[in-house]
């Protein structure tokens, strides 16, 4: 693993692609996971590396969401399991959701190593793994069809970070309601999705624990079109000022 000095000014950027390549070593995290994570970072530079006021709301809209679920699902893919395994567990608890592992790049060693990482981290019943209890959803072409008939199929709520767009249309199509991290505004998922939050999963996740553990949550009247102007201006206004100062 190569040495990151402490003093490196993106620093916080460099430790979670430590952690994404770890994750690959580990069987966790696809190949493609790490393109995926590339994207992820330009448009984090692109918005400062920050969880800006807009991703604040939704995480709160979010959280509101999930507590008020009736039966609310966290999808778990590989780069989610690689960064944020202990942060699952908590919201899991929190929110009363359960834990499917739904993978895109499915195999038997990635589902194990996700499965390892997140009993490590103190998960109890993980869905996704017996073929007894699968169905397939429609609508969907890749393995992400293939779901759990007592978690993402039959759930109100799910959540679906770092996704691709196929299955967000899909899971709206049957009913859903759907919240997702997704660094870019401009992805299907972004626009598909009833709550997107626009920010690194590594900081949304720890805020949306935080919102979770709260006695009560606020129903704001959150408009999820709206907040993704929010964060494409914010982009066009980083955008701005760096080309004032180049
Ligand atoms: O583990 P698997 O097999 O289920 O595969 C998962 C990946 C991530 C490979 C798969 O879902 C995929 O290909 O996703 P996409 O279509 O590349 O979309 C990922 C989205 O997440 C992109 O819009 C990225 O900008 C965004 N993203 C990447 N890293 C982060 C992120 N958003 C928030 N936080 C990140 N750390």
């Amino acid at each position: 693993m190569a040495l990151i000095p402490k003093s490196h000014p993106r620093l916080n950027s460099l430790l979670i692609r430590e952690k994404l390549v770890k994750g690959f070593d580990n069987n966790l995290v696809a190949k493609e996971g790490l393109l995926a994570h590339g994207r992820g970072e330009a448009f984090d530079y692109l918005l400062g590396e920050k969880t800006s006021k807009s991703a604040k709301e939704a995480i709160k809209a979010a959280a509101f969401m999930l507590k008020n679920a009736q039966n609310s699902v966290i999808s778990v893919n590989g780069n989610f399991a690689a960064l944020c395994p202990k942060e699952i567990i908590q919201l899991a608890n929190y929110t009363n959701s359960k834990i499917e592992v739904n993978l895109f790049y499915s195999t038997e060693k990635r589902k194990k190593a996700i499965t390892k990482i997140l009993k490590k981290s103190g998960a109890k019943e993980i869905l996704g793994l017996n073929e007894k209890s699968s169905i397939k959803l429609s609508g969907i072409d890749s393995a992400r069809r293939i779901v759990d008939k007592n978690g993402i199929f039959s759930a109100d709520v799910v959540l679906v970070p770092l996704e691709d767009g196929d299955r967000t249309i899909a899971l709206k199509k049957s009913k859903k309601k759907i919240i997702t991290f997704d660094l870019n505004p401009l992805s299907r998922t972004a626009q598909t999705a009833d709550i997107t939050i626009v920010d690194n999963v590594t900081r949304a996740m720890k805020l949306l624990v935080v919102e979770s553990k709260k006695k009560t949550q606020k129903n704001s009247k959150y408009n999820n079109n709206k907040n993704l102007k929010v964060s494409i201006l914010e982009i066009k206004k980083n955008l701005e000022r760096q080309a004032k100062n180049a």
